[in-house]
């Protein structure tokens, strides 16, 4: 596949064996998760008896055949698109579509053609609504989002209201009437701190989380087995070892090897070890297995995205009309940092950069993270296959971020921001090595970042800056100074330290 990439067609020799539209038919051999092609006896090995043969849903005329035989190149089912070759009227469903990334993905789909469905029990408004909390930009309901999708982008997206972890009967309904041929799973609650408040917030997000994505799992064996099932994970899954150990996608590579007591083993194929950073990342981990179980049990296909911090406001799509919008969250809570300090410049609060503020993370830019969701959904991965892609565009620390923000805020929106250094209500290494691997997005899928922080910084005070939005973030002012300890303690955080602007322009 080395010469696919970065042409803007990276998935043109795959074949009828990775897409969603064949039936596998005859004797098929199980195979253990993510094994080659190359090792399959449908790959042609001569000494098998065992042959996968294929038919196919959307050309019926094509009978029974061997599914390596055709590329996407070759298929007319596959056409040009911008971010690789895409099935024509490719059915995506989006778990989640009322939220940041779900509508913003679901507009951005719908406008290159794709045949949308999704569902939402619109918990995360709910989850703010309890803590007092809002969207800093406005949103509308989801009756009007769609209404206006349609008048705008001509997008005709077919929405469920379904709880996916309460109500797997009708979502195993909406899936037979929607026949999705990728999953997008969006659908659980993401938040940190929000799973630190107490015993019912950490039991919460980890039934929510675990037990829904195993709704969906048993669902597709049932309903779905080709569909592809594209599942938010973390890069926070992996934590930050002290050891300096590199953040390898998911799996050792095949050349890791373990050595021990003079004696040495292969580790390649194995999955990583995992050091979350809170209940709701442990919630991550779980769903990890759960998913890399059922590609094993039940051939499901997937692709695991380790997503680092998220941050921005801006597609094309969501900028199209002011209905159209995606939300914005900065409270403490559901808030993430590029976007707080954002919010936290606009109406001159002090940054707050938790503890030294030299805690390293992978980002990755609103629109960006669109873009590797596309090119993932387009490049569907094998029976059986659980792949995972590091989805980032880059590594920076909290202060240096803030220190971005600031310089912005300052030069080109004339605003006079300050950094704090608040005590850090979490427990984390605030120094620390980190050697995060991204490479498959960009090597494999043909992934080229557009955008810089301060790129996105500017298109957000932009935005952030409009008077009416500016009133609602000093209307929740109150919520952005942390007050969930991991400790369980409850109060404030307190300053340690301002810097003045003098110092980081
Ligand atoms: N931080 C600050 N000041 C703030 C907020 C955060 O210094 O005002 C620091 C935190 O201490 C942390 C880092 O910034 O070291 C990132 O915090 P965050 O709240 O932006 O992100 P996090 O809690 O790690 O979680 C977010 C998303 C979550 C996703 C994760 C990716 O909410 O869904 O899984 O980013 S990652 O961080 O790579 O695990």
């Amino acid at each position: 596949m080395s010469s696919t990439v970065n042409d803007g067609q990276h998935n043109r020799e795959k074949t009828c064996w990775n897409c969603p539209a064949i039936d596998l038919a005859g004797k098929v051999d199980f195979r253990a998760c993510g094994q080659s092609t190359e090792d399959h006896p449908a790959a042609g090995s001569v000494d098998s008896d065992v042959q996968v043969m294929a038919e196919c849903k959307r050309r019926p005329e094509l009978g029974v055949y061997d599914p390596m035989s055709i590329t996407f190149e070759d298929c007319p089912e596959w056409v040009d698109g911008p971010y690789g070759l895409m099935l024509k009227d490719m059915r995506v469903m989006i778990l989640g579509m009322d939220g940041y990334l779900g509508w913003t993905l679901a507009l951005k789909l719908a406008s290159l053609g794709y045949q949308v469905s999704g569902v939402d029990n619109f918990s995360r408004r709910a989850w703010l609504a309890e803590r007092g909390a809002h969207t800093v930009v406005p949103i509308r309901k989801m009756t009007e989002r769609l209404r206006v999708a349609r008048e705008i982008l001509g997008a005709n997206l077919n929405f469920r209201t379904i709880d996916v972890h309460q109500e797997h009967v009708r979502l195993s309904e909406f899936i037979d009437e929607s026949k999705p041929e990728a999953i997008v799973h969006y659908a659980e609650c993401p938040s940190a701190p929000y799973s630190m408040i107490d015993l019912d917030h950490a039991a919460f997000v980890q039934a929510n989380n675990v037990l829904g994505t195993l709704a969906v799992l048993f669902t597709m064996r049932d309903r779905v087995p080709e569909t592809s099932i594209i599942k938010l994970g973390t890069m926070g899954e992996y934590g930050t070892p002290l050891t300096g150990r590199p953040l390898f996608e998911g799996l050792f590579p095949a050349d890791a090897v373990l050595h021990w007591d003079d004696r040495e083993w292969s580790l390649g194929g194995e999955v990583t070890p995992r050091d979350p950073a809170s209940f709701y990342h442990v919630s991550k981990v779980q769903d990890t297995f759960n998913v890399y179980e059922a590609c094993k049990y039940w051939w499901l296909r997937s692709y695991d995205v380790m997503q680092g911090v998220i941050y921005g406001v801006h597609t094309d799509e969501v900028a199209a009309d002011p209905r159209l919008r995606t939300r914005l969250d900065i409270d403490e809570w559901f808030g993430t940092v590029i976007n707080r300090f954002v919010a936290q410049a606009v109406i001159g609060y002090p940054l707050t950069v938790y503890g030294a503020g030299e805690q390293l993370r992978g980002f990755i830019a609103l629109d960006d993270a669109m873009q590797c969701m596309v090119r993932l959904i387009n490049s569907p991965p094998e029976p059986g296959q659980y792949s995972v892609v590091n989805q980032m565009s880059g590594y920076y620390g909290v202060m240096e971020l803030a220190k971005t923000v600031a310089r912005v805020a300052s030069a080109e929106f004339g605003l006079k921001t300050r950094i704090q250094r608040l005590e850090n209500p979490r427990v984390e290494a605030d120094r620390h090595p980190f050697e995060p691997i991204f490479e498959k997005l960009p090597d494999e899928f043909g992934f080229e970042p557009r955008k810089t922080p301060e790129d996105v910084v500017f298109e957000m005070l932009t935005l952030l800056t409009q008077p009416d939005i500016r009133a609602r973030i000093e209307e929740k002012r109150h919520l952005i100074c942390p007050s969930t300890w991991w400790s369980g303690v409850r109060r404030k955080a307190e300053t340690l330290e301002v810097i003045e602007e003098i110092t980081y322009g």
